[in-house]
């Protein structure tokens, strides 16, 4: 991948992390090689304590040995950074606001319930998922205001930074369908986002950094077997 020779750039991300994935791909999006540290959640390295002392989470990107926290901060740094490489931003600012309210809303409106209707079951599950689906439709009216004439056919050099936030979580719901045995981005009921969702999926960049589907579905697996029999104390 093309980089400055001299530059360095480290990724301190988790395998399954939506928010290290999404900064992987917009690197690779604009063609900047880095050099990836996987974390491991209960033992992490003293890079990651010392470059992100506030949440000590991932991910972390550092360049040129300066630390920047924060998904959606670092995929900011990296549009103003590398500006040779394809926009993750429109030009005009009215479309640039758009962008990022539709990736604020992403980022903050479906990782949450989507694992308390994974995690749950009955009632408490029911209500999750029905808060998914209202989220879905208003998603889906978004959409239409980006593609009013439909999805076109993505090439990786297109996709905005909508679509890097949605390839780290919306692309990953097929597991917690096969979970849960349900439909949960329908063709029927968000028939845009449905056909968005998959053509940002089928992307060959996009399928090579997000994590595959059947280690999520075996993690979503054991951590709803968890949160539904947890084992016992004594
Ligand atoms: N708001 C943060 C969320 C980051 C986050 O939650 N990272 C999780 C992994 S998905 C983490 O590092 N967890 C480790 C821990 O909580 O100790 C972002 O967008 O970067």
């Amino acid at each position: 991948m093309a980089g400055e020779k001299s530059e360095s750039v480290i990724v301190h991300g988790f395998w399954a992390s939506p928010y290290s994935k999404r900064v992987e791909l917009a690197l690779k999006l604009k063609g900047i090689s880095y050099e990836y540290v996987e974390e491991d959640f209960k033992n992490k390295t003293p890079e990651l304590l010392k470059y992100n002392p506030v949440s000590k989470k991932v991910p972390v990107l550092v360049h040129n040995g300066k630390p920047i926290a924060e998904s959606l901060v670092i995929l900011q740094y990296i549009e103003d950074t590398w500006k040779n490489g394809p926009h993750l931003l429109p030009e005009d600012p009215y479309k640039r606001a758009q962008v990022r309210f539709w990736v604020d809303f992403v980022h903050q409106k479906f990782s949450g319930i989507m694992m308390t209707a994974v995690k749950t079951e009955g009632e408490t599950q029911e209500k999750a998922l029905n808060e998914v689906y209202e989220l879905l439709k208003v998603l889906e009216e978004g959409i239409k205001s980006f593609y009013p004439d439909g999805i076109p056919t993505f090439e990786a050099k297109n996709l905005s930074l909508l679509e890097v936030v949605a390839s780290s979580i919306l692309c990953l719901f097929k597991a917690p369908e096969e979970i849960l045995g349900i439909k949960v981005i329908d063709p029927e009921k968000t028939p845009l986002l449905f056909s968005w969702v998959e053509a940002i999926r089928e992307l060959s960049l996009v399928q090579e950094t997000i994590p595959s589907h059947e280690k999520i579905v075996a993690l979503l697996g054991t951590l709803r077997q968890l949160a539904i029999n947890p084992p016992s104390q004594s």
